[in-house]
């Protein structure tokens, strides 16, 4: 398992959009997301180039940190 840090969520709405951001990456499975963390976990079934996660993060309005 991999997180992500997820910065400038407020809510449970934005919780929502990017647990459904990820979940739109093939290859992103058991995506969960802490509002209180300002985290989001999630498994890989094939490898996904960091970039991308964060990619998908920025797009929608949040700040993607480290990857760890
Ligand atoms: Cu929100």
């Amino acid at each position: 398992m991999k997180t992500v840090e997820v910065k400038g969520m407020s809510c449970p709405h934005c919780v929502a959009s990017v647990t459904k951001a990820l979940n739109g990456i093939e290859d992103l499975k058991n995506v969960s997301v802490s509002l209180e963390k300002a985290e989001a976990s999630y498994e890989e079934i094939n490898p996904v180039d960091e970039a991308k996660i964060k990619e998908v993060i920025s797009k929608i309005g949040f700040e993607p940190g480290a990857v760890k």
